[in-house]
């Protein structure tokens, strides 16, 4: 907390000292958060999806095939919310091995 400690001293109505003392708050803002998102695709196996939640988002194996569902059904589910560097790192890393097993697995981030 900062304090500004202002003091007027008015001689003329012989009043004494009249002190303001005003807080204010330090503007410590939160750096903004990123959805990371799963989309659906027809041809990327289950289980590739299952093993992605798993090894880049930390799920156990029910968990991941949970959220796996609901991005089959529902076409697309929020994985996880990070900072701006972590959620670019987790889509990069998800598009680079989704590539690599030639699976068209979609992985994108959005501010929250
Ligand atoms: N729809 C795919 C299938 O039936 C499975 C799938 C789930 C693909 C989630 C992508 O993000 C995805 N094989």
């Amino acid at each position: 907390m900062s304090l500004w400690n202002v003091t007027m001293s008015d001689e003329r109505e012989g009043d004494g000292d009249t002190s303001v003392v005003v807080e204010t708050r330090p503007k410590t803002k939160r750096p903004p958060l990123y959805k990371v998102l799963l989309l659906n695709d027809d041809y990327t196996p289950m289980e590739f999806v299952v093993h992605v939640l798993e090894r880049f988002f930390g799920m156990n194996h029910a968990q991941a095939f949970e959220v796996m569902l609901t991005v089959h059904k529902k076409g697309i589910a929020v994985v996880g919310v990070f900072s701006h560097e972590i959620a670019e790192t987790k889509v990069t890393q998800v598009m680079d091995f989704a590539r690599r097993h030639q699976h068209p697995l979609q992985c994108t981030m959005e501010k929250e």
